[in-house]
């Protein structure tokens, strides 16, 4: 049955003004994130915008999920972007003139339909499939919602662990800043280094016609995601040897998280179904030990991005001990690191802690793994959490070979993992409080970019301010490890920054100041969620 969505007293008024944020930006099928700068569907948007319309309206949330799923390829991929045909072609770019997906896309098998990006963005579908059900089990089964789904957001997740698993470890890669959803973060900058710009004069920025300049990526970012996108679609967005990918390509903390838990999604899905999730949760827990296997970085603690393009030589000067900012690669892993990773443990739900959804305990079965993942002791059973110290990287000076030393809000999502050790939990807990994100001391909100990194800018998109989505996420995951006064503020300093900011795409993470586009769909849509 529904849950009942009388909203606190105090904040009806945000209820409201959220929900008539949604209701304008519903196009019928969809909800856009912003009716200025970003006027179709975007897949991670609809996921979160799908959470939040799950409270006013469960239809219009598993609408929103059904229109993304409707433009899946055959290959599995879900494209990061579903073009609105009634939107002329100039309103953003790039357009569907440039992505081809009908034509450029037929050998992974871009639907005829519909006109697609053929990129893709973080996997939140399972999480918010499985929360949207919640929201109205009755209704969902009545209309066979997860049934229908659920052989799409299994498709979904084959394609990201094998055609993407481009660096052998088990985790899934991107191969455009786009796909990992926070464009113009820090963490990429060395390796958009290599990619040569498209020239400025090649293409047109829609987005300046709605964002100031100081605000968004600059010129040459742009001209370096032009190139790599172009490179993609013209190798017909084929994955691994003959494609187009291929001058970048990063395993991202957040990208892989999301993914983790949108397999403990997916397993209480498939045992709504009457299957078991067993061997969901399984692989949720072995991308959990790859994570921590490849991406930890214990003196930061924080999880880092790894480079898989970086070059193989050895730094030629001496690198900077923690947080000193200089950017060193050290010499390139392409295959997992070395040492065998236990499993954890594999019954906690994704969604403890939250009272309003149905927590299914962690039982199931479902389709056993397509392929084990290397190196974590796949097909085991062990029940301990995953070892802390096997990962790549020394204590204090150069991160492990690849990893990139910029420290980012992607590299605290993984906090919403319920296998992670304890030690490492505690560890992302105290860097939220330390210097470089300084929650509950300088900041209310969590910037998305260090603090007191040299690339710090309270204002340039993603490299300083404070994100919605993410800190919704990390407001999740301080509540699903028992930290609830810090949950408890984060979800009110959320509330109170979106309410005054008239749901800002993102605001400036010391003052709160609205920053990018107004009613922006998932500053909204997350703002209703944490009201319930
Ligand atoms: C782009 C729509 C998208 C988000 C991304 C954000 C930005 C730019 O806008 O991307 O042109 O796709 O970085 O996370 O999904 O809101």
């Amino acid at each position: 049955s529904a849950p009942a969505c009388d909203p606190p007293r105090a904040h009806g008024a945000l209820h409201a003004a959220a929900a008539r944020v949604l209701a304008d930006s519903w196009t019928g099928r969809s909800t856009v994130p912003s009716r200025g700068l970003y006027p179709h569907q975007w897949s991670w948007d609809s996921a979160f915008i799908a959470v939040g319309l799950r409270h006013l309206s469960p239809l219009r949330a598993q609408t929103e999920l059904e229109t993304l799923l409707a433009a899946q390829w055959a290959d599995g991929r879900i494209p990061h972007i579903v073009f609105n045909p009634s939107v002329p072609l100039g309103a953003y770019f790039p357009s569907p003139d440039f992505w081809r997906s009908s034509t450029a896309g037929r050998a992974p098998g871009a639907p005829a339909a519909v006109e697609t990006s053929g990129l893709v963005q973080p996997p939140v579908h399972a999480l918010a499939a499985w929360l949207v059900h919640c929201a109205d089990p009755r209704l969902s089964r009545a209309r066979g919602f997860l049934a229908r789904v659920h052989p799409r957001l299994a498709a979904w997740h084959r394609y990201l662990l094998h055609h993407r698993d481009l660096g052998g470890g088990g985790l899934a890669a991107v191969v455009h800043p786009w796909e990992q959803g926070m464009d113009n973060s820090p963490c990429w900058d060395v390796p958009l280094a290599r990619v040569a710009p498209a020239p400025a004069r090649s293409f047109r920025r829609a987005d300046l016609d709605h964002g100031s300049p100081e605000d968004r990526p600059t010129d040459l970012d742009y001209g370096r995601y032009v190139r790599l996108a172009a490179d993609y679609r013209d190798g017909g967005y084929r994955d691994g040897p003959g494609g187009g990918a291929g001058a970048f390509a990063v395993e991202d903390p957040a990208f892989n998280a999301l993914l983790a838990a949108s397999e403990h999604a997916l397993a209480r899905i498939a045992r709504e179904l009457g299957a078991a999730g067993t061997a969901r949760h399984a692989r949720a827990e072995r991308l959990t030990a790859a994570l921590v296997e490849r991406l930890w970085d214990p003196a930061r603690g924080i999880f880092l991005c790894r480079d898989l393009r970086a070059p193989a030589q050895a730094p030629e000067r001496p690198v900077p001990g923690p947080a000193a900012g200089l950017r060193v690669s050290g010499p390139v892993t392409r295959g997992h690191a070395s040492g065998p990773v236990t499993r954890g443990h594999a019954s906690d739900p994704v969604d403890r802690g939250h009272a309003s959804d149905p927590v299914a305990g962690g039982h199931p079965s479902g389709p056993v793994p397509e392929r084990p993942v290397p190196g974590t002791g796949a097909g085991s059973h062990g029940s301990a959490p995953v070892p802390e110290r096997q990962v790549p990287g020394p204590g204090t000076g150069p991160p492990g070979a690849g990893l990139v030393p910029e420290l980012s809000v992607s590299g605290l999502v993984p906090l919403l993992l319920p296998g992670l050790p304890p030690g490492i939990v505690a560890a992302l807990v105290r860097t939220l409080r330390g210097p470089h994100f300084a929650l509950g001391g300088a900041t209310r909100l969590v910037a998305s970019y260090d603090l007191i990194g040299e690339s710090f800018d309270p204002h340039r998109y993603w490299r300083g301010p404070a994100w919605f989505n993410t800190n919704w996420l990390v407001e999740r995951g301080l509540r699903a490890h028992g930290e609830r006064e810090s949950a408890d503020a984060l979800r009110e300093a959320v509330l109170h920054t979106a309410g005054a900011t008239g749901f800002a795409e993102y605001a400036d993470p010391y003052t709160g100041e609205a920053r990018g586009a107004p009613g922006f769909g998932w500053t909204a849509a997350l703002a209703l969620d944490l009201l319930h």
